[in-house]
């Protein structure tokens, strides 16, 4: 057993390596592709967002090829709106995303919502969906390739890292050479103690190789922490309880993190690791007392990574921008160089209210590090005209 984890280690190590290089000293090429990576109820446990104990390898090197914003917010604090912000950019009471999505809720956008992979669709791009979906209906939200909670158990496309592996390479293999749009929704680090208690409260176990009956997913080495090494966020009593929990939550996030490398591994594979925009969030805050569901920060706040192969000089600084998870769709189009539709909504014009993160990549004068307080004040002295261009990235 000892053997084998050095040797998944080692395995992953080298794939960390030789991430980093081809990331690196690849040129970017005229193609244009988009990989979102959406979590589940996902905070900032991560060292990307200065949690030590969390260990999250993947994240941090994808953290390392991004701009990493610092105060990235959602609209809604809830999963099926949010969901539907991220993919139409219009805020849920527009869109008509008031509730959840699934069983007795049965919350939907309105029909005429011009979502974003019906507009990637109507434009020749490949669109394709894995893990967790929950919005609809689906003529709003039609993706080409789909492979979700609508047609397999949530567990399997959002949690078994391995099965959504071979989901994603299914999916380049069918994309060929046409441009795509791939959205992930990984349902770690949701809890699942309500649906699925003897998994544990994070469904830690699903896939753990250790538990009877709980399966084995081949691909995830479990991590596990001492309840009294975990920090404890502000907004959450420490209390055994507590702790219990949040080493759980870690646990999962480990099955997330090595996801998202093995999403990153096909990525690669397919050749396309030099020409995508890649996007990593969370719908809403961490399931925790005043986090998901609460309109304070903890419950609205996101982490959110955007690596643009276009920007590499910028990689690897954080932007204090105030940005929102309604930015998505239009950076998404700037990206694909394609315009929003003009149509109406309940005999109203439709408009984009935010606005594209390309230009707050370049907004080096928000990025905190490595630029220094002199470099941002030189910067300052030409800051009027700078505004006109980019004001949505300097406050909104
Ligand atoms: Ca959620």
């Amino acid at each position: 057993m000892a053997a084998e984890c050095k040797h998944f280690v080692a395995k992953h190590q080298i794939f960390l390596v030789v991430y980093a290089v081809l990331f690196l000293f690849t040129q970017h090429t005229s193609a244009k592709n988009v990989l979102i990576i959406v979590a589940d109820d996902a905070g900032f446990e991560s060292q990307v967002y200065n949690n030590s104990v969390c260990k999250t390898p993947h994240l941090n090197l994808l953290a390392r090829q991004s701009v990493v914003f610092n105060k990235a917010f959602t609209s809604v604090s809830s999963c099926s709106p949010s969901r539907s912000t991220i993919l139409s950019g219009l805020p849920q009471h527009q869109n008509g995303m008031y509730g959840l999505h699934h069983s007795v809720h049965h919350f939907n956008s309105f029909d005429q919502v011009r979502s974003l992979p019906l507009i990637l669709q109507n434009a020749g791009i490949y669109t394709g969906i894995i893990g967790k979906k929950h919005v609809g209906p689906e003529y709003v939200y039609p993706f080409d390739y789909s492979e979700t909670e609508e047609n397999h158990s949530i567990l399997q496309v959002g949690r078994n890292i391995t099965y959504i592996r071979k989901l994603v390479r299914r999916f380049f293999q069918k994309s060929s050479s046409r441009p795509f749009f791939l959205y992930i929704g990984f349902h770690d680090p949701h809890r699942c103690g309500h649906s699925h208690p003897e998994l544990g409260s994070f469904c830690e176990k699903f896939g753990d190789g250790i538990t009877n009956g709980t399966g084995f997913i081949p691909d995830w080495k479990p991590v596990y922490y001492n309840p009294k090494d975990v920090k404890v966020p502000y907004f959450v009593p420490d209390t055994p309880a507590a702790r219990a929990d949040i080493a759980a939550q870690y646990t999962t996030i480990s099955r997330l993190d090595q996801g998202i490398g093995l999403v990153l591994h096909e990525l690669y594979a397919a050749g396309h690791l030099n020409d995508t925009l890649i996007l990593y969030t969370s719908d809403n805050g961490i399931p925790f007392p005043n986090g998901r569901t609460n309109l304070f920060d903890p419950g609205l706040a996101e982490p959110l990574l955007v690596s643009s192969p276009h920007h590499k000089e910028e990689w690897g600084k954080t932007s204090e921008s105030l940005v929102s998870l309604l930015d998505i769709v239009p950076t998404v189009l700037d990206w694909f160089q394609l315009p929003y539709p003009k149509y109406k909504l309940l005999k109203k014009s439709v408009t984009l209210t935010e606005g594209t993160l390309l230009q707050c990549l370049q907004a080096t004068v928000f990025m905190r590090s490595p630029c220094t307080i002199q470099c941002a004040q030189s910067v300052l002295t030409s800051i009027n005209s700078f505004a006109t261009s980019t004001t949505r990235c300097l406050s909104q």
